[in-house]
C-alpha cells in the first residue's frame, strides 16, 4: 500500500534556481524524463530567491550572467544595467520558467529533509519535511553553493532587544532603515555590497570588519542602446569567449607579466583597469593569481586606491587588506564601499583589534566596548559548497551517510557524484570549477554533461553509474595540485577553504584548473564511456 502512494519519476532535481530549471528543461524535453523539481521557497530563483539584502546585485555582467542555450530567450530578453540586481535576475528566471513551460513541474514550499537510496531497488527516496516520499532513479542536487546561511553563534544574539537579519534570508518586504543604529557585521561581496546603501537610509552604520578586503569599483550603470546593440552584434563571439575562458567571463587576460613591464607603464594599464572597473581587474595582467610578486604589485595599488579615498588615515589603514593577497579570497566589487567610510554617520570598528565577545540586549559589545544598535545585519556569509548537500542528509548504498564520508571534507569525482552514492548528480558541488566561474557558463555545462550522462545509460539500457573510489582519490589530488599552481590556498581565511565556518575541515574545495580545462576533462571521460565510472 504504501509503495503505491509513493510518486515515481525518472528524475528529482532539488532546487528550482539557474541549475534546477536547466536541468529540468534538458531532463524532460531533451531527453523525455519524467521530472520532478522540489523547491523549498515558495517561488523560484534560488540564490536569488533568498538574497534580497539592499545593494544585492552579481558581480557578473548581465549579458553575459544568464543562459546562452537559446538564441530567442537572448533575443527577447533585455538587461538594464550592467550589473544585474536581485529582483530583475528573478524576473529573468521567472520568464525562463515560463517560456519553457518549466512550472507545471516544479513543487514550491517543499524542503527535502533526506533521501536515501535503495540498491536492490536501484532507486532513490526523497523524503520532504511534510513526510511526502518520492522516489526516482536519479537525484540531481542543484541547491546552489553560497544557499547555507552562516550565521555566527555568538553569545546573546537571542538576548538582543532589536531586529537581525543574515543577508542570504533577507525579508522579502525589506528592512526600513530609516532613523535606525544599524550594525554590519561582514565585510565580504554581500557586506561591501550592503553597506552604502544601508549609510544612506539609516540614522547611523556601524560596519563590524574582521578581515580588510580589497574591492575594486563595479562601476554599474545603465546599459544603454549603443551598448546594447553592440552586445547583439556580438553576442556569438561574447558567449564562446566565455565558453573557453578559464572562468567563464567573456574577457581576455592580458598576455604580460606585472613584472615585466616598467613601473609607470604597470601603474597605467591597472589604473585603466581600476576605471573600467569589475571582475576584470584580475585580468589586467596573467600572472596575477599566479605569482606572488605580480600579485603584491595589484595589492598595493588598491591598498593605495583605499589609502587615496578614505580621509580618515586611521580608518584607512585598518580598511587596507594586509593579511592576503588581491584574489586570493573571491574579490569583491563595489559601488562606494571606500566612499561611504568619509560619511559622520558610518564608523569602521576594527575586529583584529577587539573581538566581539557577546551580543546584549542593547547591541554588540566587544573586548572594548558597547555599540547600542537597533538592527543588526549579518553578511556573514554561508557554509559554502558543502553545506547545502550536507542539509540533505544523503544516504548512499548500504546507508552511508554523506556526513560521514565527508567528515574530513568533500571527496567527489569531478565535482559530481560521490563513490557509494549511484545515480546522485551534485550541481556545482564541491571539487566542480563552478565558484570559481561566472556561474551560469559552469551550470550550462554541468546540466548537459549530466543530461548526456544519462542519456548514454539509456541508450545502452544501463541503469546506474557511480563514480569509483580511486577516480575520486585521482580527482581529489587534481583538485589540490590545480589549487596549488594558484595562489588560491594562501589566503587562510577564505570561505573556498571553510575557514569561515568554525570546525569545518580546511580543505580548498573547488577545482581551480580552470573551466575550459575542467570541460575538456568531462568531454574525455564522457568519450571515452566514462571513465572513472562503474555503469551497470
Ligand atoms: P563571505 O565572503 O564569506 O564574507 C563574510 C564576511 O563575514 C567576512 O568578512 C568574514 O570575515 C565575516 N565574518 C564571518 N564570521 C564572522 C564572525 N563570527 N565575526 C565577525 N565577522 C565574521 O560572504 P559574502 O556573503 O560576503 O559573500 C559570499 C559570496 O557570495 C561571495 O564570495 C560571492 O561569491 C558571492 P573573515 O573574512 O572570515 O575574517
Amino acid at each position: 500500500i504504501e509503495a503505491e502512494s509513493v510518486r515515481r519519476y525518472d528524475a528529482i532535481i532539488v532546487g528550482a534556481g539557474f541549475s534546477g530549471l536547466y536541468q529540468l528543461h534538458l531532463l524532460r524535453d531533451r531527453l523525455g524524463l519524467s521530472v520532478r523539481v522540489l523547491e523549498a521557497a515558495d517561488g523560484i530563483g534560488g540564490t536569488w530567491y533568498w538574497n534580497r539584502y539592499p545593494g544585492a546585485r552579481c558581480d557578473s555582467e548581465s549579458y553575459y550572467y544568464s543562459y546562452s542555450f537559446s538564441r530567442e530567450l537572448e533575443d527577447e530578453w533585455e538587461w538594464s544595467e550592467r550589473y544585474p540586481e536581485h529582483g530583475e535576475i528573478r524576473r529573468y528566471l521567472d520568464h525562463v520558467a515560463d517560456r519553457f513551460d518549466l512550472r507545471r513541474d516544479i513543487q514550491l514550499e517543499t524542503r527535502v529533509t533526506g533521501a536515501a537510496y535503495d540498491e536492490a531497488q536501484n532507486r532513490w527516496t526523497v523524503t520532504t519535511e511534510s513526510g511526502e516520499r518520492v522516489q526516482a532513479q536519479f537525484l540531481i542536487t542543484a541547491v546552489g553553493c553560497l544557499s547555507t546561511a552562516n550565521v555566527p553563534a555568538i553569545p546573546g544574539l537571542e538576548t538582543f532587544a532589536g531586529a537581525w537579519y543574515h543577508t542570504g534570508r533577507w525579508p522579502h518586504d525589506g528592512v526600513d532603515f530609516t532613523g535606525k543604529r544599524v550594525g554590519l557585521i561582514g565585510t565580504g561581496s554581500t557586506g561591501i555590497q550592503a553597506a552604502p546603501v544601508i549609510a544612506e537610509q539609516a540614522a547611523h552604520l556601524t560596519v563590524f570588519q574582521r578581515t580588510a578586503n580589497y574591492s575594486v569599483p563595479a562601476r554599474n550603470g545603465p546599459m544603454d542602446d549603443r551598448f546594447k546593440a553592440w552586445v547583439r552584434e556580438n553576442s556569438a563571439e561574447l558567449r564562446r569567449k566565455a565558453r573557453e575562458a578559464t572562468n567563464g567571463h567573456p574577457f581576455d587576460f592580458h598576455d604580460r607579466s606585472a613584472l615585466d613591464v616598467s613601473p609607470e607603464e604597470r601603474e597605467a594599464i591597472y589604473e585603466a583597469a581600476w576605471e573600467r572597473g569589475g571582475l576584470r581587474f584580475r585580468a589586467a595582467f596573467r600572472d596575477i593569481l599566479l605569482d606572488p610578486d605580480a600579485n603584491e604589485t595589484a595589492s598595493e595599488f588598491i591598498r593605495a586606491k583605499i589609502r587615496s579615498i578614505v580621509k580618515d588615515p586611521e580608518t584607512a589603514e585598518t580598511l587596507t587588506p594586509r593579511d592576503h593577497l588581491f584574489a586570493t579570497k573571491r574579490p569583491p566589487i563595489d559601488t562606494n564601499y571606500f566612499e561611504t567610510f568619509n560619511r559622520d554617520n558610518v564608523r569602521l570598528v576594527n575586529l583584529k583589534a577587539a573581538p566581539i565577545e557577546a551580543i546584549v540586549p542593547e547591541g554588540v559589545r566587544t573586548r572594548d566596548a558597547t555599540y547600542p544598535l537597533d538592527i543588526i545585519v549579518f553578511a556573514t556569509g554561508f557554509d559554502a559548497l558543502t553545506g547545502p548537500l550536507l542539509k540533505l542528509n544523503l544516504r548512499g548504498r548500504d546507508g552511508i551517510a554523506l556526513q560521514d564520508v565527508w567528515a574530513a571534507g568533500p571527496r567527489s569525482y569531478l565535482g559530481l557524484q560521490v563513490p557509494g552514492f549511484p545515480n546522485l548528480f551534485t550541481m556545482t558541488g564541491p571539487g566542480s570549477p563552478s565558484v570559481l566561474t561566472n556561474m551560469p557558463v559552469a551550470i550550462e555545462q554541468h546540466a548537459e554533461w549530466i543530461a548526456g550522462c544519462i542519456a548514454h545509460l539509456r541508450e545502452r539500457g544501463l541503469e546506474r553509474i557511480e563514480a569509483t573510489p580511486e577516480a575520486a582519490e585521482t580527482w581529489g589530488a587534481a583538485v589540490n595540485e590545480a589549487a596549488s599552481a594558484t595562489l588560491l590556498p594562501m589566503a587562510s581565511s577564505s570561505w573556498y577553504l571553510g575557514a569561515n565556518v568554525p570546525g569545518k575541515p580546511r580543505v580548498f574545495m573547488p577545482y581551480a584548473g580552470g573551466m575550459a580545462r575542467y570541460r575538456g576533462i568531462c568531454e574525455d571521460v564522457a568519450a571515452q564511456g566514462y571513465d572513472g565510472f562503474a555503469l551497470r
